[in-house]
């Protein structure tokens, strides 16, 4: 995972002094790409242990169309309850977007997968999960927001793009906000992990996952973890290996997803920005 080494570096050595809505403080760059090439390996960072049961869950949960965290704590996952109510509900985010558009009956992942097995060289083929008539009201609550049918958080993953070519399926993601020390290797990993299996259930190998970003930072707390973990070698990816049988994206389960050969440098803490 040299790629994200090398997108630290550069945010450290050319990031702004930036403020932000959590008031942590960060040192940000706007546009920056990184590209990886499945073929190679599952891109986890191994500088620091991953997660990885809270991102196959994370993804599970918005195939579901589920936009409250019951799901995630009862499968032991807790990243998302900084920001849901007092009943776990987050409002319109990801889930709700991806498979039920503006609740208007539009189910994107059903529709691209379509277009996918049935004219592959289209250039439409996209899922936002940027809804402009659910932002949230930056001078309320989360709470407040979910309770008058907003989203508690703006998607930072705002959309991305399938291309096929010589068999093989690519996606791109467009991130307008980007938690480098936190969020990001979830997001490598998780959207790695959706390209993967939509390759399977749509009969092509997996391509390119190539990131793209708006806004990407390094909170101002997270600085010593980083340089820490720049200090440490990289090692060989893993590889995941998903179960052959599943051919429909809506049946996968958690079992589903046995990774190898994953031997990371120990895990390292930080606290997230709320
Ligand atoms: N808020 C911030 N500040 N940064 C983010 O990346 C994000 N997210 C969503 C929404 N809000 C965000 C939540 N994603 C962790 C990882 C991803 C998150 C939120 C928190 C986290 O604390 N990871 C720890 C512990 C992992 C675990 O317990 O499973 C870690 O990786 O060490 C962006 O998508």
């Amino acid at each position: 995972m040299k790629q994200y080494h090398d997108l630290v570096k550069y945010v450290l050595e050319n990031g702004n002094e930036k403020g932000d809505r959590t008031g942590t403080g960060t040192k940000s760059v706007f546009g920056y790409q990184m590209r990886f090439d499945l073929s190679e390996g599952f891109p986890m960072v191994t500088t620091k242990k991953l997660h990885l049961k809270s991102i196959i869950y994370e993804l599970l949960w918005f195939l579901k169309g589920d936009t409250n965290t019951k799901y995630l704590t009862e499968n032991g996952v807790r990243i998302w309850n900084e920001w849901a109510d007092e009943n776990g509900d987050l409002g319109p985010v990801y889930g709700h977007q991806w498979r039920n558009w503006a609740s208007e009956d539009i189910d994107q992942i059903k529709e691209v997968i379509q277009t996918l097995k049935n004219n592959p060289n289209s250039r439409r083929m996209l899922v936002s999960a940027w809804n402009p008539s659910v932002l949230p009201d930056t001078s309320k609550s989360f709470s407040e927001n979910v309770a008058n049918g907003k989203a508690a958080l703006p998607p930072c993953h705002a959309f991305f793009q399938f291309y096929v070519a010589d068999g093989k399926l690519s996606c791109q993601l467009y991130q307008r906000s980007a938690d480098i020390f936190l969020g990001v290797p979830f997001n490598i990993a998780s959207y790695a992990l959706f390209t993967m299996m939509m390759a399977q259930v749509c009969g092509y190998q997996p391509g390119d996952f190539i990131h793209t970003f708006g806004d990407a930072h390094i909170y101002n707390n997270h600085l010593e973890q980083l340089e820490l973990q720049l200090s440490r070698d990289i090692r060989p990816l893993p590889k995941m290996i998903l179960n052959p049988e599943i051919k429909d994206i809506f049946d996968f389960k958690f079992e589903d997803f046995t990774l190898v050969d994953y031997n990371p440098h120990p895990h390292i803490k930080g606290v997230v920005a709320v």
